[in-house]
């Protein structure tokens, strides 16, 4: 697509095939195939002693945190290595030792670079020095680092409001980075920090927030243990957080039962064979779901409401199903929500979740019965129109039931990115904190913004639109990860500026803006050396637990800062200091920097201490049953809407989902193991039945289009596959399908992107 600045770059990159081989679906998790997939892949990035002796660190207590998903650590990490085949594959992934330097910019323009997948792209290796695409130019040319520095300062001073710069975070950075960055945001004067989150667990914070006032879960690691129940909703565990099925196992040996809501039988939930026992090993695994509800995308409310109206009359009867001793002390809206789903009838319900109703009948059975409960979900519920009432309707289930603030039993939205709930509790958000402003005002001396900044669905159309001209994104892949990826890319490439803070090459460097700049970091793995000497940071993980990581190799080039340096670098620019704050000592000294925010926000007072060892546990009110902040005090239950979709013959909804070897738009390779699909990604999952209705056979190749608000848009050559999946829904991959995610469709209250709920059609080519 040619561009303002008369860049020719392709906004998606090849669209070939790559020799699609499918197998049968698994059916069991992990094992020593995964071991050996393990191997193989860190073994080709990093070399076999390398590989070996960095994993030995990974989650261990003086090591690193894996650069993977948030998923907590044991008390007693395995010394066996407690990390699991794709945190091995995020941590090839950043210490491969190719490298992407001048030499390689000097070749490749980004107009070739931009036609190669992302595959290709990511494959490259880190980056290793500032590099900057000057106006009219299709090569990255090196700058210095007080050059790059300035150059920020100048555009950013350039402005004629600070709400023209996006300051956008993905959920890598440390507590450390992110404090930092977030400050600087607010005294350049912006709010404008839109982060990944909005497009993941925005809902869940919302819901979370409202019902129970904590934006976070409840859980923590050892409440999986004693629970007798773990529902887990629109989740896909054994791909994306593998070692919550260690967690799982647990359980079951321990007696508990697995439910699991989803429109695909996913291997995980399946069957897992711990890699870290010989009966794993050797033997068949333990099974891990014991009733599979395959619901409908989206019917989550049907079904949920259906279990709820059962369970209200079995409690009628014998009056002990529900715990009315919890609902009565800690409760509100109990009459309302029972009222409510009178106005329902069970057919209706059912036929709507599409789910048998006998496997229903044996979810409500267990459920009436026991009393702790641990619900977990991550997109499939977060990401829809109504994704904030379909977490609150998961809360009403708890409450009815009185499964929180006790052993066993609560919430556990389960986070992405590994430092992505740290980054929002240290200030990465684009809405207003008070305590936080009064905070900085008291420690640093200056008054934040009280303006309510873009999240992310509202900074793209602000730099669509013209409102937004600097584009700053500390890690992340802006242009691949937002939805409408054409629109998207225009609003990137309408900016003037745009600046990102990266390990390793991606497509949001060949989108740019008419000046590119493109800063090489430190990843989690790379020692941060201050006078030779490696230093920590501090991490949360999804379960409200901070400590510490510290990196182990030696940096992928002598010349990449930290992220709190090239933070601290822009804000000494731009300040050139007449600040009350000393930009170039607080960056330079993590310590310090701690310690400031230790004084900003109370929850993370002594964090220099408190997160030495295993680290420490920040507050959560729900832990301690305390709904003080929430009306009449009281944990809220909520009366939910159905969600609607309204098809026209031949439309279908689609949900956009990860394949087992990406992490977001980082593709690690080109399988799908557990769902049978190798060396492609251009792949669509539909019912036989929907494929017969079109006269469609196996591997046909089809287009997808969707047609939000009338415009078209249009994601071409995908191959048909066979699947076990609901009449009427599809699966492809993300992000080679957020084409068809319309910008302007989002979920209501969090602005969360409707990636689970796309409304498409097929067309034949
Ligand atoms: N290896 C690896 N790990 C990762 C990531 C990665 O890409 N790779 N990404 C990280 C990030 S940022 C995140 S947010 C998490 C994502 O973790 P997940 O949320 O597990 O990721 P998705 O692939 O989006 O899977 C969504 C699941 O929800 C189901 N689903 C979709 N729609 C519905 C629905 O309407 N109802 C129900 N009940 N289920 C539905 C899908 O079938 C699928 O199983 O993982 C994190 N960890
Ligand atoms: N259609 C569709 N769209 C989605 C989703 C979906 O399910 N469907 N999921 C959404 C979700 S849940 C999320 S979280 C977002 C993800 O959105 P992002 O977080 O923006 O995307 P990532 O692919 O995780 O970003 C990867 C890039 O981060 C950089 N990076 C990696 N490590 C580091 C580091 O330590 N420091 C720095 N500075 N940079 C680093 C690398 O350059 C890498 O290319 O995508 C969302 N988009
Ligand atoms: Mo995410």
């Amino acid at each position: 697509m040619k561009n303002s600045h008369n860049r020719n770059v392709s906004t998606q990159g090849s669209t070939e095939f790559t020799g699609i081989r499918l197998s049968e679906p698994a059916s069991y998790a992990a094992g020593l195939k995964a071991v050996r997939v393990t191997l193989e892949h860190t073994f080709k990035e990093m070399g076999i002693y390398r590989a070996l002796s960095t994993l030995s660190h990974m989650n261990q207590k003086e090591g690193f945190d894996c650069p993977g998903c948030a998923w907590p650590d044991p008390e007693k990490p395995s010394k066996l290595g407690e990390y699991c085949e794709n945190g091995a594959k995020a941590l090839s992934e950043e210490a491969t030792t190719k490298r992407v330097d001048k030499s390689f910019f000097a070749t490749h323009s980004v107009e070739e670079l931009s036609l190669w997948s992302d595959y290709h792209i990511g494959k490259s290796g880190r980056l290793t020095e500032p590099m900057v695409l000057k106006p009219g130019r299709v090569h990255y040319e090196p700058i210095s680092w007080d050059e790059s520095f300035e150059l920020i300062a100048k555009n950013l001073q350039d402005l004629d409001s600070p709400d023209e710069a996006i300051f956008y975070t993905s959920g890598r950075s440390s507590n450390e980075a992110a404090f930092l960055y977030g400050l600087f945001s607010r005294a350049y004067g912006t709010n404008n920090m839109p982060d990944c989150s909005n497009m993941c667990h925005e809902s869940s914070g919302v819901a979370l927030g409202e019902t129970l006032g904590i934006g976070k879960g409840s859980v923590k690691l050892e409440d999986f243990y004693e629970a007798e129940i773990v529902m887990v909703i629109g989740q896909n565990p054994g791909t994306n957080h593998p070692r919550m099925l260690s967690a799982l196992e647990k359980c079951k040996v321990n007696g508990g039962k697995v439910i699991t809501i989803n429109p695909l039988e996913e291997a995980g939930l399946k069957r897992f064979k711990n890699p870290q026992e010989i009966k794993g090993v050797l033997g068949s695994g333990e099974t891990i779901t014991d009733i599979h509800l395959q619901v409908k995308i989206n019917q989550d409310v049907p079904l949920l409401k259906l279990i709820l109206k059962k369970l209200a009359a079995l409690d009628k009867g014998s009056k002990n199903v529900f715990d009315h001793e919890f609902i009565n002390t800690y409760t509100e809206g109990y009459e309302a929500l029972l009222q409510d789903l009178n106005h329902y009838s069970e057919s209706d319900l059912l036929e709507l979740s599409g789910v048998s109703e006998s496997a229903i009948d044996e979810a409500v059975a267990l459920l009436a019965e026991k009393k702790k409960i641990i619900i977990c979900w991550a997109m499939g519920l977060t990401q829809h129109k109504n994704g904030v009432e379909n977490i609150k309707e998961c809360v009403n289930l708890l409450l009815l039931k009185g499964s929180l603030g006790k052993p066993g039993a609560g919430t556990c939205p389960v986070r992405g990115h590994s430092n992505v709930q740290g980054d929002r509790s240290v200030g990465i958000m684009h809405f207003v904190s008070e305590e936080l402003n009064q905070g900085i005002e008291k420690t640093f001396g200056f008054k934040a913004p009280t303006k309510e900044g873009f999240d992310t669905v509202r900074a793209v159309k602000a730099m669509h639109d013209g409102k937004a001209k600097v584009f700053i994104g500390l890690g992340g892949n802006f242009a691949s990860a937002v939805s409408d990826t054409e629109y998207t890319a225009e609003a990137l490439q309408n900016c003037d500026l745009t600046v990102n803070i990266s390990t390793k090459l991606n497509r949001t460097h060949l989108v740019t803006g008419k000046t590119a700049l493109l800063l090489p970091t430190l990843g989690r793995s790379d020692m941060d050396l201050k006078e030779g000497k490696p230093r920590f940071f501090t991490v949360e993980n999804s379960m409200g637990k901070v400590h510490r990581s510290k990196g182990v190799l030696p940096p992928a080039s002598d010349n990449l800062k930290s992220e709190p340096e090239i933070v601290g670098g822009i804000a000494n620019a731009y300040f050139n200091g007449n600040h009350p704050v000393d930009w170039k000592n607080l960056s330079a000294d993590y310590e310090l920097l701690r310690e400031k925010m230790g004084m900003v926000l109370t929850a993370f007072k002594d964090v220099n201490d408190k997160s030495k060892g295993g680290g420490f546990y920040l507050p959560n009110n729900v832990r301690q049953l305390d709904f003080s902040k929430l009306p009449n005090q009281k944990a809220q239950f909520s009366v939910c809407g159905l969600p609607e979709h309204k098809l026209s013959p031949g439309e279908f909804i689609l949900m956009t989902i990860r394949s087992h070897d990406q992490f977001n738009t980082t593709i690690y390779g080109l399988n799908d193991r557990y769902r049978g699909v190798h060396n492609e990604r251009r792949v669509v999952f539909m019912n036989p039945r929907d494929m017969e209705k079109l006269k469609l056979n196996k591997l046909d190749v089809v287009n997808l289009i969707s047609t939000y608000d009338q415009k078209e848009r249009k994601a071409v050559k995908f191959l048909v596959i066979p699947y076990d999946i609901p009449e009427g829904n599809l699966a492809s991959y993300y992000p080679e399908t957020n084409v068809l995610v319309p910008y302007n469709h989002y979920a209501d209250k969090s602005y969360t992107p409707i990636s689970k709920s796309v409304v498409v059609t097929i067309e034949k080519t």
